[in-house]
């Protein structure tokens, strides 16, 4: 047998045994589809109706623990709040189609465009994709703003799906988030002014407080803590509401996608009226009351 016959016979050879590799390999596949893929049967369809809004709301899970643990200041941590805010401009970072998110204490909503079609609008893929980005972003940039404070143990959100048929269904809902910051901060920045400024007991500050209305508290603030309400920072009394602006950032000529944290009231009509785009659903147009001066996160092209 020459050399050439001789590298024949051992390719075909070598094809014969692979030839029949292959064959049992795809049998096996094959089989393996047959007899198990059933199993997929048993997963359920949870698509988001179309047309309507969707909600993403996260919580902190046993938060009052972890801000004790962490030695957060009372009632409110500014550090916290921005490292909350920073991990919701990285969850729109990441997902376009979430068009606003508000925050508060340990919460955050993310309102995804009512004809998006991410995850074929699958809502377990959607709201897991959404919590697990802002977890980790959580971790991710703690050492930014607590720089002198170590994470002792890992925090985590829970999470809930809510879905809005209607454009006025959504601005109840987020009215309903922003008065409940409301709610909350005046009772907490009375409740702990009475205990740190006054060295009230916790029953004391809280009977004080008890049956009382927001203008009572206020007064309450104003006579025994020295503080006039209106003058706490608007994040704390109004919390934040992230939202995507179009701008020019000199000296770059190119127009920039960025995430803005504003405190402002969105009960009323006039941030809808600013910000049109949202219950629109149109492109964002040029914003040039934009200073380069005020915080905002750059949205990086993908
Ligand atoms: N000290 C401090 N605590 C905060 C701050 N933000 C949130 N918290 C705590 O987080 C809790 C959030 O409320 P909730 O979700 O009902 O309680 P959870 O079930 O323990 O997470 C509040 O009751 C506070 O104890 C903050 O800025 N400073
Ligand atoms: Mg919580």
């Amino acid at each position: 047998m020459s050399f050439y016959t001789r590298k024949l016979k051992s390719l075909c050879e070598w094809h014969r045994v692979l030839h029949i590799n292959t064959k049992e390999f795809s049998i096996s596949i094959a089989m393996a589809k047959s007899k198990y893929e059933y199993v997929r049967t048993f997963e359920l369809e949870d698509k988001c109706l179309q047309n309507c809004w969707i909600v993403v709301r996260l919580d902190g899970r046993s938060f009052h623990r972890f801000t004790s643990a962490h030695k957060f200041e009372k009632p409110n941590d500014k550090r916290a709040l921005e490292l909350m805010n920073r991990s919701a401009a990285a969850v729109m970072e990441e997902f376009r189609d979430v068009s606003l998110a508000y925050g508060q204490s340990d919460e955050y909503s993310f309102i995804l465009r009512k004809n998006t079609d991410l995850y074929n609008r699958r809502q377990s893929k959607i709201m897991s994709a959404i919590n697990s980005t802002f977890s980790a972003s959580y971790v991710y940039y703690w050492n930014t703003y607590f720089e002198d404070k170590k994470l002792l143990y890992p925090p985590s959100f829970d999470a809930r799906i809510v879905l809005y048929p209607s454009d006025q269904n959504l601005r109840d809902y987020l009215s309903w988030r922003q008065a409940d910051t409301h709610i909350n901060n005046l009772y907490n920045t009375a409740f702990w002014g009475l205990i740190l400024t006054k060295g009230l007991s916790n029953n004391e500050a809280e009977k004080i407080l008890c049956g009382t209305v927001s203008s009572e508290k206020n007064e309450i603030l104003f006579k025994e803590c020295d503080t006039n309400y209106n003058n706490e920072l608007p994040m704390y009394r109004k919390g934040t509401v992230l939202v995507r602006k179009l701008v020019n950032i000199p000296p770059s000529k190119s127009k920039k996608h960025i995430i803005c944290p504003l405190h402002v009231d969105i009960i009323g009509d006039s941030f809808w009226e600013e910000y049109d785009e949202i219950l629109s659903l149109k492109d964002l147009k040029l914003n040039k009351d934009f200073k380069p001066d005020e915080t905002f996160y750059l949205v990086k092209r993908s």
